[in-house]
């Protein structure tokens, strides 16, 4: 392995290829500037048992050591080529996909890229007080894994840039560091990434909800006719699920802890210290909502243009009948005049509606998980995901007041009920009491019961982070 082989893990042929080379290694220390300012808050020295990504073979794509963050080494993975791949959908199909950007297509590709590649670091910007207060040194590692891949998923899209965009690929390369989560002049790109997630249960919710939004993101990606992005972001989905699984578990531990004492008779789980089922009820609204709005409009001229010219796809296209997606129609519920009407829409311009439908069914199957552990402690309760015009800021339902069963309402109705809805500020308050730091082996805060396992065989009382 040559020594920059060894910095920057890929399987791209870095070494042989001097002019992304120079790119990357100029990039390199304004990234490590970024994750020192920006990245986790006071645990830069710490050893933390990690995953590194080394190559793309499915029986041996990661290793597992202690690693203090700033040596991470961040890498370069494109999953393996595929021998002839064809387009599989729109107006291009059958036709062999792209190793270069068309022209025409550049602008469009980039700031797919771009918008991809913002929330990666914006990610890690909102969860950098996390560590302050990880309810175990288990959980505190797997906040470290999460933050350390989507450094690394922040590098796939730099990498993209800068090997196909030229000199304007290296400009918004740059910019990507310089846009900051929250930030009054230069926010993130999408407005999911400017909320605050400063306490655990946010960070569960987001990564159950908002790392999803990934998931459905990077499979239509992954179908795009321009093949390095399709590649890119077919491994990006390798480590998305542990994402996932990190917040679905997360707050079923945090259910299951609910469980146990509202079975044990406790009417006020305040009272024990851990969340009460109206307050998690409330935060599942806010972020289903907020991560809803990541897939755009119900009705976009951008998505039937992605979609005609190749550019992204549909989630698993293979698996669908009709390619070309010409003729048929979306019927849809839209506001118009002060009622709900329904619409046919041209499939195509359905788009992103198509994909929060399948990200839709995802959450259900977790929200069906999380109703079992209450099931099984015997109680009647039941956690559900709001209907997806409530609280949308983007797309038809924005501009609209409407309940979580989806009815529209009016602004007077809205401003007395949304408190029963939404996070309030006493929930605020109640959450941040409960967010102290539990950094001995094996033990869990109060409100959170513990994992059913540990990590690579680990047991759960490993020292998964060591302090300095
Ligand atoms: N916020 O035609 P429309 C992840 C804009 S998460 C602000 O409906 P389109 C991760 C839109 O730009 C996955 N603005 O939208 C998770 C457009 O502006 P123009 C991230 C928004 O283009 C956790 C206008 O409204 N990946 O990986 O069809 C941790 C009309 O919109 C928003 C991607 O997003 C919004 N939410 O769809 C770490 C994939 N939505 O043209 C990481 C790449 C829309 O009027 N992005 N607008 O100026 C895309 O595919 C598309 O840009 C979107 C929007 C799906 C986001
Ligand atoms: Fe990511
Ligand atoms: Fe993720």
């Amino acid at each position: 392995m040559s020594e920059l082989d060894s910095r920057i893990p890929n399987n791209v042929a870095l070494s042989q290829d001097p002019r992304l080379q120079r790119a990357l290694l100029r990039w390199q220390p304004a990234f490590l500037n970024w994750w020192s300012e920006m990245g986790p808050e006071g645990f830069q020295g710490d050893d933390v048992f990690l995953r590194t990504a080394i190559s793309v073979e499915p029986s041996g794509w990661s290793h597992f050591d202690y690693v203090r963050m700033p040596d991470y080494r961040w890498g370069i993975f494109l999953a393996p080529p595929e021998q002839d791949r064809r387009i599989g959908f729109g107006d291009l199909a059958g036709q062999p996909v792209w190793r270069e950007v068309p022209g025409e297509f550049r602008t469009d590709l980039r700031r797919l890229i771009v918008t991809q590649g913002d929330t990666e670091p914006a990610s890690v910007e909102q969860q950098r007080q996390l560590g302050k207060t990880a309810p175990s040194l288990y959980d505190l590692r797997n906040l470290f894994q999460v933050n350390v891949e989507e450094g690394r998923h922040l590098w796939a899209m730099v990498y993209l840039l800068h090997s196909h965009f030229g000199r304007d690929g290296r400009e918004e390369a740059d910019a990507l560091l310089e846009r900051h989560s929250g930030d009054a002049d230069r926010p993130r790109i999408l407005q999911a990434f400017n909320e605050p997630c400063d306490d655990w249960l946010n960070f569960y919710l987001f990564t159950m909800f908002t790392d999803r939004d990934g998931k459905y993101q990077l499979l239509a990606l992954a179908e795009s006719a321009f093949d390095p992005l399709s590649r890119t972001t077919r491994f990006m989905l390798t480590e998305e699920a542990f994402h996932m699984s990190v917040g679905e578990t997360g707050v079923g531990r945090i259910v299951e802890r609910t469980a146990e004492v509202m079975a044990a008779g406790e009417d006020d789980p305040r009272e024990a210290g851990v969340f009460d089922l109206p307050l998690i009820q409330r935060h599942i609204n806010f972020w289903f909502s907020a991560s809803l709005d990541l897939f755009g409009g119900e009705v976009s001229s951008n998505a039937a243009h992605y979609f005609a010219n190749g550019l992204k796809g549909r989630a698993r296209e293979s698996r669908r009948q009709d390619h070309a997606a010409l003729d048929g129609v979306y019927l849809m519920e839209l506001p118009e005049d002060g009622a709900l009407r329904e619409r046919d829409v041209p499939l195509r311009n359905a788009m992103n509606e198509i994909l929060r439908d399948d990200y839709v069914r995802d959450c259900e199957r977790g929200l069906a998980r999380w109703n079992r552990i209450l099931e099984a402690a015997g109680l009647g309760e039941r956690l559900t995901l709001p209907n997806r015009r409530f609280h949308r800021q983007i797309g038809a339902y924005s501009g609209h007041r409407f309940d979580p069963e989806g009815r529209l309402i009016d602004e007077g109705v809205w401003q007395r009920k949304s408190g029963e809805w939404l996070p309030t500020a006493d929930d605020r308050e109640y959450v941040r009491h409960l967010m102290v730091p539990v950094y001995e082996p094996g033990k869990m805060a109060t409100w959170i019961a513990p994992p059913r396992s540990g990590v690579d065989g680990k047991p759960i009382g490993y020292e998964y982070v060591k302090r300095p």
